[in-house]
């Protein structure tokens, strides 16, 4: 069959589809969700860290004008615990006793948001606090006291070693020894989380809107724990602001608002605001490592060690906990791009009275590149090597793919060394040293971080905690045109357009002839959603499967129709022909209308219509993407503050469906990724209250603190479908690492290294007030 596929959509710098509504402030997010009769939720939350709960009196607020009804874990006595992975889950509605700051203890439904909180307040409860667990060294030793009495506060522990890794380790010529530490942090959604379902008074089914990534996951966990059977339940996800990992759970609100509904037969809804997204929104990367090295004297690195500990706060989020994904997958990525045969990890995650840890961009990623690249950085110092050498001696080399890392992950082919050859040169890495001398001695300290990094992407086993294929049904409607579901839940990645770019090449049709949908468990096929960097390769490989299938059809009809061979028909421009007979045409239009119809002109062996759902499951249980960031800073030594002032990237995620997509996401993971290097930190005192209640105290990137990015693209293609491999968490793996090094390299007159995550400008001055 002839290939011929024009325009060629595919690699193409479309603009996003979504961007007219989304800038024209019509899109339609949760709370623009309107009902007649709609009621709204308010709750309270725990002022405690820990704390046992000795009474509960809602009746005042039972009794409060405009309130339809206050809820307790009495009324809504569901535990979010996934029973065969960890010991204890999370009431929606406090029992008994609290666990963190924010925890919610009582539900109020009244005619609005206003009357919810009035009411709330009148919500009386008799705490008799507890001494808080909120050390993580001390609560792995079971101190001050363990926080659920029936479970060891070390609720995941593993234990990994390469063969022969003491024997290597110690007969190694040099070592180093650090700690790194990473503070907590959260996604922070532009559009906080949120909820809304009613039940439909004729059929009786609950229809919920949820702000989630994974609307499949969602109907099948409101199914599962509040007993509806599934087909009884449809899940809504409009316009999503953000998700970033954090809307990939279940949380206690999504099950409470929806128990209401049910309950009292009309609508609810309920709206995070800031406060409480900052509390109750999972929480990511409360990380500490303790690192042990063995190099040689020419820097290769022969063996890392690690100490991985993540505190996962009071309960494993549902249903999964950030702090064992955090620590697994960091465990097994930890050598990087790098050719370390030996490794040898300690995983402790622990419990705490702090808000439960769950997912942020890149997940693992950010934590073990800023380990991996860190460690890189001090053996070139103790080398006194230059830093992107010591990388060239350690990388893995394009004739080492397929690579097995020393945790026994494999790497497909990537472009590790190329990647970071590009971006030295893009930054101008060869006069850097000059221009920095020359900064010294005007008392200026610039510095220069590189990050060359590796992201596993669309993972496809069972581990990855998502089901791993993705399905795309695809209708062509009498017309010619196409709606393509799809399981997706995009939060601004711009699936609608690179979905549509994948089908418009396969089904020969204009780009606006295609709609993509999403989002609605009525119409959407069974998906796993997005997250983990899985659309594009997974999603995508479901579209052009799909795509691939209809295509052929529209070949048998066209062939038939024009009485030519099969092997001799084109599409593309919204028709089809006979090739080198541009004048033997007909148009896709004509061919649908045939098969809705005109139905006994419809060749045989085809089916009445122009619809099918193709499924994909990748072969590899993981593709890798790779790049190199390079960040060049000016660090303030009198303040501390520290200024990104140029930073280049080179990014290789396989074949690209839309570059100018691929680098909005880039451009967002870098600021991310300063924001997690220099500002981003949930901070809790010692009674356990968090401190960071606002975006006045957790300091988000602001467009000032973000230089112009330059980006280059390498393509080496995965070997699964399209040749697609996933990006959208890559930048936020790399960044941090590349501003640490950075700033590190600025700081080397002080024989100071970045080892803590945000480091602050209390920091810095520490750090050059040493010597
Ligand atoms: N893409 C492409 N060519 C490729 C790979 C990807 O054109 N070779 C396109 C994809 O079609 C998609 C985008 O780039 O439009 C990102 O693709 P992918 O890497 O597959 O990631 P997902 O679409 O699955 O998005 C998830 C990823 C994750 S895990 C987080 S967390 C994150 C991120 O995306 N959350 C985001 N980027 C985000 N961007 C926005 N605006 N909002 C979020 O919540
Ligand atoms: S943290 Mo992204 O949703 O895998």
């Amino acid at each position: 069959m002839a290939q011929a596929m024009r325009p060629q959509m595919m690699g193409a710098r479309v603009s996003r589809v979504e961007d007219p509504r989304l800038l024209a402030g019509q899109a339609r997010y949760l709370d623009d969700i309107q009902v007649p009769g709609m009621l709204e939720m308010a709750f309270v939350r725990s002022p405690h860290a820990a704390a046992k709960i000795r009474r509960i009196n809602v009746e005042r607020a039972r009794q409060h004008p405009g309130v339809h009804a206050v809820l307790t874990v009495q009324d809504c006595p569901v535990l979010l615990w996934e029973r065969d992975t960890y010991k204890v889950g999370q009431p929606v509605l406090a029992d008994g006793e609290v666990m963190y700051v924010g925890q919610p203890i009582v539900a109020v439904v009244a005619d609005n948001r206003y009357v919810a909180e009035d009411a709330a307040e009148l919500v009386e409860v008799e705490y008799q606090p507890i001494e808080p667990v909120l050390d993580m060294r001390q609560a792995i030793d079971e101190k001050p006291r363990r926080v659920h009495p029936d479970a060891e506060n070390v609720f995941f522990h593993n234990e990994y070693s390469t063969p022969g890794f003491e024997e290597a380790f110690e007969k190694a010529p040099r070592h180093l020894k650090a700690t790194f530490r990473t503070n907590r942090q959260t996604a922070v959604s532009i559009e906080p989380r949120g909820t809304a379902a009613m039940v439909d008074a004729a059929s009786g089914r609950v229809t919920v809107y949820a702000s989630t990534q994974s609307p499949h996951r969602m109907r099948e966990d409101i199914s599962n724990l509040l007993e509806i059977p599934e087909h009884q339940v449809r899940v809504i996800v409009p316009e999503v602001g953000g998700g970033f990992g954090m809307k990939a759970n279940c949380y206690p609100e999504d099950i409470v608002v929806t128990a209401a509904a049910m309950k009292l037969r009309k609508p609810v809804k309920w709206v995070s605001d800031r406060l409480e997204s900052l509390e109750s929104d999972v929480h990511a990367r409360d990380d500490i490592h303790d690192v042990e090295v063995a190099f040689d004297d020419q820097g290769k690195i022969i063996a890392i060690r690690d100490h991985l500990m993540a505190d996962g706060g009071a309960y494993p989020a549902y249903p999964f906990s950030g702090a064992v994904g955090e620590t697994s997958l960091a465990s097994r990525v930890l050598t990087g791009p790098y050719d370390i045969p030996h490794l040898a990890t300690t995983i402790d995650c622990t419990y705490s009275n702090k808000t439960p840890l769950g997912a942020y961009r890149g997940v693992w990623g950010p934590i073990a590149s800023f380990i991996q690249e860190g460690v890189v950085e001090r053996v070139a110092r103790a080398l006194n090597l230059d830093p992107a050498e010591v990388r060239r001696r350690n990388m893995i080399r394009r004739e080492q793919f397929p690579y097995r890392n020393a945790a026994r992950m494999i790497y497909d082919a990537g472009s590790y060394l190329e990647s970071m050859e590009k971006a030295l040169d893009l930054i101008g890495y060869e006069d850097f040293r000059e221009r920095q001398a020359k900064a010294r001695a005007q008392g200026k300290h610039l510095g220069i971080g590189i990050s060359v990094f590796v992201e596993p992407t669309a993972m496809a086993s069972s581990e990855a905690g998502s089901v791993g294929y993705e399905s795309c049904t695809i209708k062509m409607e009498p017309s010619g045109k196409v709606t393509a579901a799809l399981g997706l839940g995009p939060s601004g990645q711009g699936h609608e357009t690179t979905m549509a770019q994948i089908l418009a090449d396969q089904l020969g049709v204009p780009l606006e002839d295609v709609v993509i949908l999403h989002g609605d468990t009525d119409s959407a096929p069974y998906g796993g959603g997005t997250g983990g960097s899985r659309s594009g390769p997974i999603g995508g490989g479901a579209a052009l499967v799909a795509g691939r299938q209809m295509r052929e059809r529209l070949v048998k009809y066209a062939a038939a129709l024009l009485e030519a061979g099969e092997e001799d028909i084109e599409l593309g421009d919204g028709k089809a022909w006979v090739a080198g007979v541009p004048d033997r045409a007909i148009s896709i239009r004509t061919i649908a209308e045939t098969a809705y119809t005109n139905v006994r002109k419809i060749p045989e062996g085809l089916p009445i219509g122009l619809e099918l759902t193709a499924r994909y499951l990748p072969k590899r249980p993981v593709t890798f993407s790779n790049g190199t960031h390079i960040a060049e800073v000016e660090v303030d030594v009198a303040t501390g503050i520290v200024k990104v002032t140029r930073y280049a990237v080179v990014n290789d995620c396989g074949r690209l469906i839309n570059p100018t997509i691929v680098e909005g996401q880039i451009h967002g993971g870098v600021a991310q990724g300063i924001g997690a290097a220099v500002l981003e930190a949930l901070r809790y005192n010692e009674d356990g209250q968090l401190v960071t209640t606002s975006l006045l105290d957790y300091l988000l990137p602001e467009s000032t603190d973000v230089p112009r990015i330059a980006v280059e693209h390498l393509e080496t293609p995965s070997d699964g479908e399209g040749g697609i491999k996933g990006m959208g968490e890559g930048s936020l793996i790399a960044a941090p690492a590349a501003v640490a090094n950075a700033i590190s390299d600025a700081l080397a007159p002080f024989g100071s290294f970045v080892d803590t995550l945000p480091v602050t400008p209390k920091d810095i001055r520490v750090m050059t007030q040493q010597k």
